[in-house]
């Protein structure tokens, strides 16, 4: 299960790295080593208010047409990232609600990632969602073959309040849903507003559905930890980072919502040991 974190997984499966590694070659894609191709990449949104994220250096790398620096709520430092959604996004909202994050190497099979993040929905803010297949896009990690083609996101989806369940991942294309990767049921759980949320990812990124693992925490709680496909083939690779992007379905409102403090990092060096579980991620 994927609870047992009594061996690390970035060292106790190097035979993967390696095939990896070579696939990577093979794809033209730098041909790094496991080690070289560890990063972190970090994102304040500090800046300008009213200036697009996207055009300076702190914020998103692109896809973020609507997606300004403010002052109006700042979990660290004076600003964060106002992400701004119309009704006119329904089914739709592409380089204009949220960004994407463009991570400085491919990761492949075997690889770690790490990532942190926290969100400000003010009150009033509406997580649900109608038609679309009732799911939200959220926080989405993008995958590709080895030929460069798209080989479907890692997603985690707002499942919306009427569920029974507030979250749900998916690795798209793989074949594999359930509930076993649904989280935060609605029987205890709600979507918070007014505050700051901080949430914690982590992926183990393999392609056979006993060693891949997912796990979300939201405020310091861990919210899902399940072993499960993370990419599609031993041969694929991960690339950008997305924090929405898309609206399925109807957009109930215009509304705002706020980002800061990103942090993505395949390196656990870079991780602490969460004190509750016993498990790494980026700490509260
Ligand atoms: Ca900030």
């Amino acid at each position: 299960m994927a609870n047992n974190q009594s061996h690390d997984t970035r060292t106790t499966v190097a035979e993967d790295r390696v095939a990896a590694a070579v696939s990577l070659s093979v794809a033209g894609v730098k041909g790094l080593t496991a080690t070289e191709r560890r990063y972190t990449y970090t994102r304040n949104f500090e800046g300008t208010p009213g200036v697009r994220t996207s055009e300076a250096s702190d914020g998103f790398d692109g896809s973020a047409g609507r997606s300004f620096f403010s002052s109006t709520q700042a979990k660290s430092g004076t600003t964060s990232g106002e992400l701004n959604l119309k009704v006119s996004d329904s089914n739709s909202g592409f380089g204009m609600w949220g960004g994407i994050f463009q991570m400085p190497n491919a990761l492949a099979q075997g690889d770690e990632v790490f990532a942190k993040f926290s969100m400000y929905y003010p009150d009033g803010f509406i997580h649900d969602t109608t038609g679309g297949g009732g799911a939200v896009k959220f926080f989405r990690i993008y995958s590709s073959d080895g030929s460069g083609a798209n080989a479907g996101y890692l997603d985690i989806y707002w499942r919306g309040s009427n569920s029974s369940h507030l979250y749900h991942f998916i690795k798209e294309g793989s074949g594999i849903v359930g509930p076993a990767k649904a989280f935060a049921p609605t029987a205890t759980h709600s979507y918070l507003t007014g505050q700051w949320v901080t949430f914690n990812v982590y992926y183990y990124l393999h392609s056979d559905e006993s060693q891949g693992v997912v796990r979300v925490w939201r405020d310091g709680e861990l919210l899902l930890d399940v072993n499960t496909k993370t990419l599609n083939g031993p041969e694929h690779i991960t690339s950008s980072a997305y924090l929405f992007t898309y609206w399925n379905g109807t957009v109930p409102q215009d509304q705002t919502c706020y980002t800061d403090e990103w942090t993505i990092t395949s390196d656990r060096n870079q991780a602490e040991i969460d004190p509750a579980t016993g498990l790494y991620w980026l700490g509260e």
